[in-house]
């Protein structure tokens, strides 16, 4: 841990000496107000998990997950989204050969979702490049062996926290060959761009797949900070977004900024990029995140709970200016911590109400059976009662402010109409047992799914109020 600190608190001296906080002079910035949107073109509130991590290691690539699992997700916390993982080594098992039956068994999957009213993102892994760093093929996750070139330099494979492996010798240099640094292997990226391609001509007319996540948690190698966001990665970008656009134009295209540094709340330099479909801009900015004194072992309780709380301040702010420069509405793809450590629950609770100020939606690391998880052997954790809460699922509007007061047990959803679509609420049963009552328009209840569904006028605001009935 000592080691970890002594890395972080290095990295954030370089980056603020660099000048990359100079920004956080600037004032506050309000949220945009941007959306991602559904079929009908009303502003969604994704809220889910990322499932899940198991999907790393499994020689399959799929999630240890049953149909029975997204059933229970749904009764428990009323979810409607998920970042559904998958990984480069299924997809493209040989150069240019793409494995049907993996993408058949990803849509079986998310044939789960679609009967339950998910929308489903899917999220290209990896951690650590991929199993080729070491020989064991324990450390990374996601890069076929074929595109893994190490040159034989060193990984050592006792490290003190998984995220060290990121600096050994043989990991960057398999990043340098992806980004074509080295220059030894300019066909690569376009191996990647092509391999969404694939994915999305399979994908492209099932309407419970919202989009894709093109890279995890980037990673530079040699080439950091803004000459890799500005660089390599904005590259790749580009030509992916050119290949799923070439067979799919209704698709979201998330986009992730470096995960180290964003991931506390530094900068990210993602640029604007061009969405070549005819109509709106389908692009959003999906950014991580990973309160630095989470990473560094402190809860979130008295002594750290306010530091916590400045890096939150960062993290909102940065990123708000980076999706303000990049024309994209915000996704909080992944953030998560051990619900077994004091004051978790009020951090996920913290956060949620951060996202809602923000009109970003949030998909929480991960639905695995862990500590981390909202099952561990097989019992609720406290993230259940902490992720079950009532929320505008789709907005037949812009939204402009949506709250929850637990104290009144009162959720309002301000919002300027227009003509998509009905408003669709979910209410938890532990605060709206019997459903709940809306203050204007016309509203009914399905006590099954536990959605409130109101009919408004479709212009104008709307300022709605729903209690419990
Ligand atoms: O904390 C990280 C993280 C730290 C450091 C680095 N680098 C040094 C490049 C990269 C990432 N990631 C947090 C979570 N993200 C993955 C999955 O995307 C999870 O396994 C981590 O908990």
């Amino acid at each position: 841990m000592k080691l970890v600190r002594l890395i972080a608190g290095a990295f954030v001296v370089v980056v603020v000496a660099a000048g990359g906080v100079t920004a956080a002079t600037r004032g506050t910035p309000e949220p945009a107000r941007r959306y991602v949107t559904d079929d009908l073109g009303r502003a969604l509130t994704l809220h889910g998990f990322n499932t899940a991590s198991s999907a790393k290691s499994t020689p399959d690539a799929l999630p240890k997950l049953a149909e029975e699992d997204v059933e229970r997700e749904y009764r428990d916390m009323g979810t409607n989204f998920v970042r559904f993982l998958i990984q480069w080594r299924a997809v493209e098992p040989s150069p240019g050969t793409y494995d049907t039956k993996y993408l058949d068994k990803v849509a079986e999957r998310i044939a789960w979702y679609r009967d339950r009213g998910y929308h489903v993102m899917l999220d290209m892994h990896q951690d650590l490049w991929g199993s080729g760093i070491t020989p064991a093929g324990t450390a990374g996750n996601g890069a076929p062996l074929w595109a893994t070139f190490t040159d034989d330099l060193p990984v050592a494979t006792e490290q003190a926290t998984w995220e060290l492996f990121y600096l050994e010798p043989g990991t960057i240099r398999a990043f340098d060959h992806f980004w074509n640094t080295t220059g030894d292997h300019p066909e690569l990226m376009d191996r990647y761009a092509k391999a969404w391609r694939a994915v999305a001509e399979r994908f492209k007319d099932d309407p419970t797949v919202i989009g894709y996540d093109l890279m995890n948690e980037p990673w530079g190698g040699s080439v950091q900070g803004a000459a890799f966001e500005t660089g390599p990665l904005a590259t790749l970008y580009r030509k992916s977004i050119s290949e799923i656009r070439s067979v799919d134009s209704e698709s979201w295209i998330f986009l992730e900024p470096q995960a180290v540094g964003v991931n506390w709340g530094l900068p990210s330099a993602l640029p604007y990029f061009d969405d070549p479909r005819t109509g709106p801009d389908r692009i959003a900015f999906a950014p991580h995140l990973y309160p630095l004194p989470l990473d560094l072992g402190d809860d979130y309780t008295a002594g750290s709970k306010a530091w916590i709380d400045r890096t939150l301040g960062w993290w909102r702010d940065s990123i708000l200016r980076t999706a303000d420069r990049m024309r994209a509405p915000v996704l909080l793809g992944e953030f998560g911590l051990d619900m077994t450590r004091p004051g978790a629950a009020d951090l996920v609770g913290k956060v949620q109400a951060i996202a809602d100020e923000m009109g970003a939606g949030l998909a929480y690391w991960s639905r695995d059976e862990s500590p981390w998880g909202p099952y561990d052997k097989g019992q609720p954790t406290p993230l259940v009662a902490a992720y079950d809460r009532p929320y505008p699922r789709a907005v037949g509007g812009v939204p402009r402010r949506v709250t929850f007061d637990a104290k009144t047990t009162t959720l309002r959803v301000d919002f300027d109409a227009n003509e998509t679509g009905d408003t669709e609420i979910y209410l938890p049963a532990a605060s709206f047992p019997r459903g709940g009552k809306a203050s204007i328009g016309q509203a009914t209840w399905d006590a099954k799914r536990r959605i409130l569904t109101v009919k408004t006028k479709t212009y104008g605001l709307i300022e709605l109020s729903v209690t419990p009935a």
